[in-house]
């Protein structure tokens, strides 16, 4: 079968790691990178060999036929190129944050739905082996029940450096990372129906806040707690790993520092090594977010290919989305927020 051809738009920080992934999937390849700074599309375009290159997005649809696009701007464009997408007919796979504000998400759902264009949120961290190997737990069902978990993710690392947008939004950290943590709580106990939230600014040179503190009812019954933090500094730097504490009727999941998981059952207690592989062009600590690009794309490519549904599909985002909403609401207002109130 032929490759499909994308093209990506936005050829910044992280979209290098998403070109890496492209040319490492069979099945798919990238014929046109797009940026408005002629700087990023000269290093991306040189590194990857990719000879067509736009600076305005509208110019590249008019001027490539696409299988599909890769949005790997920052929030602010993602409504308008998704639109811009699904006008022109062309699948869509769109970087988090879905958009700026839960409405502008619906609207670029609907856009897609309307024009028959399948939608993918690069909603990446799920797709982590270490996640992946919680969820086999989980689905092998060795612990039972489950009743309780904990989904946490604190760290001290300098994100600013190489993102240097994230010290200036007026919404950090559950905008930014705790989406993330958020989902993959979905992704293993379930949706959610009502949420509480707590949230601080440490750093006194960023503007948006720097830790969250969420306790979530899932439908399943299952109570959560999300943590969040880029103020904690430790003696070994966790970054980017998520750690994760599951309680179920016949026995517990604990993924701790260091990809270690401990299972314990009926059958007694078993400690694994679930470290992510360092693929060839990764570097430590980044290894674990760049294998979940690749895993990510390569769900694309097959479920673009055989008409299926994205598992983080625009629809599917709408309900991880909702939480980042309820939960800066509840943090200012204080008060629990129904999730259907938001959907
Ligand atoms: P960045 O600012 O380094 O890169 C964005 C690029 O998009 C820039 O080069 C900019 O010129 C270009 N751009 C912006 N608007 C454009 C437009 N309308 N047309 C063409 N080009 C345009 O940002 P980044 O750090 O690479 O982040 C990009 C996105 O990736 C963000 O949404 C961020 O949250 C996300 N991200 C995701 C992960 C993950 O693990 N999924 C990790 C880091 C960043
Ligand atoms: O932007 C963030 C993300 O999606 O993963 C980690 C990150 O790069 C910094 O918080």
């Amino acid at each position: 079968m032929a490759e499909l051809r994308g093209a990506l738009i936005g050829c910044g920080f992280f979209a290098v790691n998403q070109m890496h992934g492209w040319r490492d999937i069979d099945g798919a390849s990238i014929v046109a990178i797009c940026d408005r700074d002629p700087e990023r599309l000269r290093i991306v375009g040189d590194q990857f060999g990719i000879a067509r290159r736009y600076s305005d997005a509208a110019e590249m649809f008019a001027g490539e036929t696409l299988d599909f696009v890769d949005i790997a701007t920052t929030v602010g464009s993602h409504r308008p190129l998704v639109e811009m997408a699904a006008a022109n007919r062309v699948p869509v796979i769109c970087q988090k944050p879905f958009a700026p504000t839960l409405a502008d998400a619906k609207a670029m759902v609907k856009a897609c739905a309307e024009a028959g264009v399948p939608l993918m949120v690069h909603e990446n961290f799920r797709w982590q082996s270490p996640i992946q190997a919680v969820r086999a737990v989980l689905d092998s069902g060795e612990i039972g029940k489950p009743f309780f978990g904990r989904i946490s993710f604190r760290s001290g690392y300098d994100v600013f450096s190489g993102q240097p947008y994230l010290a200036t939004g007026k919404r950090f950290i559950i905008e930014d990372l705790g989406i993330h943590i958020v989902d993959i709580a979905r992704f293993l106990l379930g949706d959610v129906s009502s949420l509480t939230a707590r949230t601080m600014r440490v750093n006194p040179n960023i503007a948006g806040e720097d830790v969250a503190t969420m306790l979530m009812d899932h439908e399943s019954g299952v109570t959560s707690v999300v943590d969040c933090s880029y103020a904690t500094k430790l003696a070994a730097e966790p970054f980017p790993e998520t750690l994760i504490e599951i309680d179920g009727s016949e026995g517990t999941i604990r993924l701790a520092q260091g990809y270690q998981l401990t299972v314990t059952g009926k059958g007694g207690t078993r400690i694994g090594d679930v470290s992510p592989p360092l693929l060839s062009w990764a570097s430590r600590p980044w290894h674990n977010i760049q294998e979940s690009v690749v895993a990510i794309q390569k769900h694309w490519v097959d479920c673009l290919t055989r008409a299926k549904e994205p598992a983080t599909s625009g629809a599917d985002n709408l309900k991880t989305f909702a939480l980042v909403e309820a939960a800066y609401a509840g943090a200012a207002s204080r008060q629990p927020v129904r999730i259907e109130d938001l959907l």
